[in-house]
């Protein structure tokens, strides 16, 4: 088990052509994917920052994760995602350990990558996000 990179920091916002335009105006940045992921009922924009990513989350409804988050937190951070090389490993490893795993097994996310997520009240209060990205 080896985390290789922070993949991305993920933030719940209300409306994505609102929260894009913020970064470029304040920040001069702006995102190289924008896609909607009806499977985590998410559209969703990256925004590289070096070998990382900022992404924005848009729920598609109110009874989606992000939807459920907003209505509960506001705005603000949702997740941090880490990079893995071989993500059915991690997984087995992390099931091991007794972690409290919401995907046992990986599904497909943005940018086609094999994504699976730890549960918040695993590990320090945070929403894990595995990525193993495509070729
Ligand atoms: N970070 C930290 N804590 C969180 C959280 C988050 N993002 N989301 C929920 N929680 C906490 C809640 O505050 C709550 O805590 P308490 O029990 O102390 O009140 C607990 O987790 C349960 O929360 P809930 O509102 O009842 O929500 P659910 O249990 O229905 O769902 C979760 C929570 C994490 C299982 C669900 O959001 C999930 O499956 N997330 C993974 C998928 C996802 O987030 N997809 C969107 C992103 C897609 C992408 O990145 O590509
Ligand atoms: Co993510």
């Amino acid at each position: 088990m080896q985390l290789l990179n922070l993949d991305h920091v993920a933030i719940a916002v209300r409306d994505l052509d609102q929260a894009l335009e913020g970064y470029r105006t304040r920040y001069g940045a702006s995102p190289i994917y924008r896609e909607t992921v009806e499977s985590q009922g998410v559209e969703e924009a990256m925004i590289p920052v070096g070998g990382s990513f900022v992404q924005l989350l848009q729920p598609l409804g109110d009874e989606t994760p992000v939807g459920k988050f907003l209505s509960k937190n506001g705005e603000g951070l949702h997740h941090v995602a880490y990079a893995v090389t071989d993500i059915e490993h991690a997984l087995a490893h992390l099931e091991a350990e007794g972690a409290r795993l919401i995907d046992t097994e990986p599904r497909v996310g943005g940018r086609g990558a094999k994504i699976a997520f730890v549960h918040p009240a695993d590990l320090a209060g945070t929403l894990i996000e595995l990525v193993e990205l495509a070729d």
